[in-house]
């Protein structure tokens, strides 16, 4: 059955990889899937066609065959539940790893993100350089812990996981701001994880989608 994925027709980062759509396309390039893209400008994503797959009007969204699904947590799983690769055949390890999937999205990237948003929507307010410390403490608190945790390791647990997936996905959002200079080894672990060929065929999809497309007035 056909897999249709959804992704910016012009991805905000500049093809940096970092809209979710490049999550589900690593997932699928890790599990050696092939796949559809189907292009979708902002407008588009807020009109009924696009919120009757996604009630939010966001993507990436996932299709496949009477399947529809939205939340790049729930796609990855989806897609690490069908296809091997990504999840481990131990019931233990398995838990575990999908432990890591939802530490990466409910505990890691929450103060990542609001860190973005601030730096994006909160600039201009009087308030905004006393905040923005107070909301980088939240994120190096996470990374003091997932440092501490990963220590020497090459993954989370074992062997690499849509755990790893989602959590390095999610620690790239910070490779511009400096912060993982202080995290050796969390560096590192992204290295890894970017290093990964199924990765590079994910991001470089993602970023033909951007230099294939001419730039607007
Ligand atoms: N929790 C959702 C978040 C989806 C999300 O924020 N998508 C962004 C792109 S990465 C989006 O569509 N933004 C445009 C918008 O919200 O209007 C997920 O993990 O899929």
């Amino acid at each position: 059955m056909t897999i249709t994925i959804t992704a910016f027709e012009r991805s905000p980062d500049g093809g940096k990889g970092l809209a979710r759509d490049t999550r589900v396309r690593w997932a699928l390039e890790e599990v050696g899937q092939p796949y559809q893209v189907r292009l979708v400008s902002f407008r588009a994503m807020k009109e009924s066609a696009h919120r009757a797959l996604h009630p939010f009007g966001q993507i990436p969204t996932y299709e496949e065959g009477d399947l529809a699904l939205f939340e790049t947590g729930a796609i990855v799983f989806h897609i690490a539940e069908q296809y091997a690769g990504l999840l481990p055949d131990d019931a233990n390890a398995r838990a575990r790893a999908i432990t890591w999937m939802f530490a990466a999205l409910n505990t890691v990237e929450p103060p990542i993100l609001e860190r973005e948003t601030s730096r994006l929507l909160e600039s201009d307010k009087t308030w905004y350089a006393e905040r923005l410390p107070l909301v980088e403490h939240r994120v190096r608190d996470r990374l003091d812990q997932l440092s501490s945790r990963l220590g020497d390791a090459d993954w989370l647990d074992v062997a690499f996981s849509a755990g790893d997936l989602l959590m390095v996905s999610v620690l790239l959002r910070l490779k511009s701001s400096g912060m993982l200079d202080e995290y050796p080894n969390l560096a590192a672990y992204i290295a890894r994880g970017e290093a990964r060929p199924a990765y590079q065929r994910a991001f470089a999809a993602q970023l033909a989608v951007y230099t294939h497309q001419p730039p607007t007035s």
